[in-house]
């Protein structure tokens, strides 16, 4: 219970007690309006809650010492770097993408309400294999996977809280009798639809949310706490060849050692198989692709007009990876009324709005042992189309 000086003078008289053990940063208030209060009414009882004065004792331990003083609590299990702006409009990755040669786009700009929403949606579609498959090949070898990275803790990057992790969850739980599950994503949203989920179907898991981009995410977990990095989905595939060793490097940096990471990953296959994925029969992934220029538009006050576009992908050999375009269907003069920059688009020119590489799961193994990742196991599924790879940080 806080102590009484700690209680906001309105809050005085109010039933207040922690509700989350081991943080107590938050505190729940109930209260019953008497009937005089109540204005006769019928007396009811509510409650809310409000953050408690905080202090680095209660930053829970998944932090590393020199880290824990600059996280906060945004929420309930939720935390957040203090003075991180994570929803600064994000103009200057556009237009210094937009005016290079060929014009493209950096994938997270996709991840507006709406395209979060397409994303669900593309992530059920027939030709859509990829979640499926991954979830099957978590499914079947759970078990193993868990057994082989003895763990106290599984940090999650992005996509906060899937069906996908409820089977390293339960393994977990069923092989450790506890763990606590950390998922970093920079929705919060994502984050307290995770919490949700992990409350009601694990109440015995410690959750925290971490509300940041990956590498401060990672960066700030304790090196001491034997920690499972999950990075499903094949989302590595979003990386283009600078992000690529960048992330890895960061990663394995922020890894203890014994540390241990999971890691989905889409396969080189028959191209038919990859360019139907990519270019469903429904149109769900054109729409997710060019619905990016409308969460442009709001963002700077631009002018592309979405029927005056189109989507097209293929598949890249060489690159071994599939290619995501917005396509003019006649010159477009782009302007952004806030600021003092305009370009003409033309007719049939390509703006690259997405790439998903493919992979060799052999060739990946072997790339990531130059990042002190030293491979441990590969898991796939009868086709062999997706793989998940599991990696230990050596020395
Ligand atoms: C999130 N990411 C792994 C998806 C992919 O398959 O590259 C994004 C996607 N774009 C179009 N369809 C799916």
């Amino acid at each position: 219970m806080p102590s009484k000086s700690r209680i906001p003078a309105r809050l005085r008289g109010i039933h207040l007690y922690p509700i989350f053990a081991g943080e107590p940063n938050w505190i729940q208030c109930e209260r019953s309006i008497i009937p005089e209060e109540a204005n006769g009414s019928i007396p009811v009882r509510f409650s809310f809650i409000v953050p408690q004065a905080m202090t680095q004792e209660n930053t829970p331990t998944i932090f590393a010492a020199e880290k824990r003083a600059h996280w906060r609590a945004l929420e309930p299990e939720i935390w957040s770097i203090q003075g991180a702006d994570l929803d600064a409009v994000p103009t200057q990755s556009i237009l210094t993408t937009l005016w290079d040669q060929p014009r493209w786009l950096e994938a997270y700009h996709l991840y507006d309400q709406r395209g979060s929403e397409l994303f669900e949606q593309i992530c059920g579609l027939p030709e859509y294999y990829l979640t499926r498959t991954e979830n099957a090949i978590l499914e079947t070898h759970a078990r193993d996977i868990i057994a082989r990275a003895p763990v106290r803790c599984i940090v999650e990057l992005g996509a906060g809280y899937s069906k996908k992790t409820v089977h390293l969850l339960t393994e977990q739980l069923r092989q450790r009798g506890s763990s606590i599950f950390a998922p970093i994503d920079v929705s919060a949203a994502g984050l307290r639809a995770s919490r949700a989920a992990v409350r009601s179907a694990f109440p015995e898991i410690q959750f925290h949310g971490l509300h940041a981009r990956y590498e401060e995410g990672f960066s700030a977990i304790d090196k001491n706490l034997p920690t499972l990095f999950v990075f499903l989905g094949s989302t590595i595939g979003n990386f283009n060849h600078s992000d690529f060793p960048r992330f890895f490097r960061t990663l394995s940096a922020a890894m203890g050692p014994g540390d241990f990471l999971l890691l989905g990953a889409d396969r080189v296959k028959d191209v038919k198989v990859l360019e139907d994925a990519y270019n469903d029969s429904r149109g769900v992934t054109a729409e997710f692709i060019l619905n990016v220029f409308d969460h442009i538009n709001r963002l700077l006050h631009g002018n592309f007009a979405r029927d005056n576009m189109r989507y097209y992908s293929r598949y890249n050999p060489e690159w071994q990876r599939i290619e995501m375009y917005a396509v003019a269907r006649a010159r477009q003069d782009i302007r952004f009324a806030d600021i003092d920059a305009a370009f003409q688009w033309q007719k049939d020119e390509k703006i690259l709005v997405e790439i998903s590489r493919k992979f060799d799961p052999l060739r990946l193994q072997e790339q990531l042992r130059f990042f002190d990742l030293g491979a441990v196991e590969h898991f796939t599924d009868p086709r062999e189309w997706f793989s998940v790879l599991l990696f230990k940080k050596e020395s």
